[in-house]
């Protein structure tokens, strides 16, 4: 069990009704959201949230041996997701399209690593269409029949929809027959329109994101969301958004983990229009998002820490703000390495298990569906695959 709080020697007393609730397990409402957002007692905050994770996960954490594989990074929204530093025009330069042969040949970084998941994710290319999708989704369950595939945000499956003139149920079934286990989380940004009206005024709206989620849920595919933070938007924006994942969640129970994602401004309009460059957030607001997410959430059982883009040196504190899931090996990372992103792009298996020890916690391998796949660590080293052609 977790330490119990004292609630009375918080220093902030705007968080003293928040541990209460917490330590009797009593929903936040959205104004208890603001209040944190609003607070400076990081380590009050984090105390919080700590208990919450702990009483829901112990101090296991969990990681997993992914691989991210990023089919194209052509996209219609190009010069509208103002936010986005990966997207490319067709013929803008440095823009890719891999054949399936190119990305099966990437996938074959899997062949001799502990992997178990592929997270694949692009951009909305104006012309692949499902059966591309469907056929590479085939094609890597054959080679690799053990690895779980993730694949798509909401964004691209209603896109794919517009395009083949068939409902986002129809584009679901079709991957799900493919082989797709789960659906990443990305695209979420932040629900508001007037924020989407600003960073991503042609994208999917809120409703239209949240609508996905709640197909795939209710034919049985689990998915991830997120939530973009560091922009534009106001903390009363962000508790809207968490608000509307756990009222979906409420009804579904789909959402296995939830992610906060750090903007990073390099290479995009936005950073310029901003004037940033390096790094949008400070570590104050990753932690306190993250711990935020984990109270506020309470229906939803993990909560993972982006490691790409907050560093690991960060993830390995946000296991003590209420985290317990850290993104796994990665091995090629693109969105935010395109934005400005100065971290590795993969980090070993070995170096991930570390991580977690070297904050006290209990590392445990999982699969997509968070069934463990190692919890004892004390045999011959696992690598992840040296990169090539990065
Ligand atoms: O939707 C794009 C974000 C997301 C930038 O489900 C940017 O397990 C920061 O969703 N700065 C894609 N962020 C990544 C994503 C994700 C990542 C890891 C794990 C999972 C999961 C999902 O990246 C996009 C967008 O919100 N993004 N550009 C940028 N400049």
């Amino acid at each position: 069990m977790p330490v119990l709080l004292d609630p009375s020697r918080l220093s902030d007393p705007r968080l003293r009704p928040v541990a209460e609730k917490a330590m009797s397990d009593r929903r936040l409402d959205q104004d208890d959201a603001l209040a944190l957002f609003a607070t400076t007692d990081l380590l009050g905050l984090g105390r919080i949230a700590d208990f919450a994770n702990q009483r829901r996960n112990g101090d296991r954490v969990f990681f997993s041996a992914n691989q991210h594989i990023n089919p194209t990074n052509v996209c219609v929204l190009r010069n509208t997701c103002v936010f986005c530093s990966f997207a490319r025009m067709p013929k803008e330069e440095g823009s890719y399209t891999r054949s399936l042969e190119e990305v099966f040949a990437e996938a074959e970084q899997a062949r001799d690593a502990p992997t178990t998941e592929f997270h694949i994710v692009g951009g909305l290319h104006p012309k692949l269409r499902l059966a591309y999708y469907t056929d590479m989704i085939r094609g890597l369950k054959q080679r690799f029949p053990h690895i779980h595939i993730k694949a798509l945000t909401a964004v691209e499956i209603a896109h794919l929809a517009r395009i083949e003139k068939c409902s986002v149920r129809e584009v679901l079934v079709a991957m799900r027959e493919a082989g797709v286990t789960s659906l990443p989380g990305g695209g979420a940004e932040v629900f508001s329109s007037a924020v989407r009206a600003s960073i991503a005024e042609r994208k999917l709206t809120g409703d239209e994101w949240l609508a996905v989620h709640r197909e795939a849920h209710g034919l049985g595919i689990p998915t991830n969301c997120t939530m973009l933070y560091g922009h534009v938007e106001t903390a009363a924006d962000r508790v809207e958004h968490l608000a509307a994942l756990r009222s979906l969640q409420d009804d579904t129970g789909g959402f296995l983990t939830y992610i906060p994602l750090a903007y990073h401004p390099d290479h995009n309009e936005l950073g310029e229009a901003l004037g940033k460059t390096g790094s949008a957030t400070t570590a104050f607001e990753d932690l306190k998002n993250i711990a935020i997410g984990r109270l506020f959430l309470d229906n939803i059982p993990h909560v993972k820490t982006h490691w790409p883009m907050v560093t690991p040196f960060l993830s390995q504190i946000a296991l003590s703000f209420g985290c317990d899931d850290v993104e796994g090996t990665v091995v090629y990372e693109r969105v935010y390495h395109e934005a400005g992103a100065t971290t590795d792009m993969h980090l070993h298996y070995d170096d991930l298990v570390g991580l977690i020890r070297g904050a006290g916690r209990v590392p445990v391998e999982r699969d997509s569906l968070y069934h463990p796949v190692r919890d004892r660590f004390d045999g011959p080293a696992r690598s992840s695959p040296a990169l090539v052609g990065v």
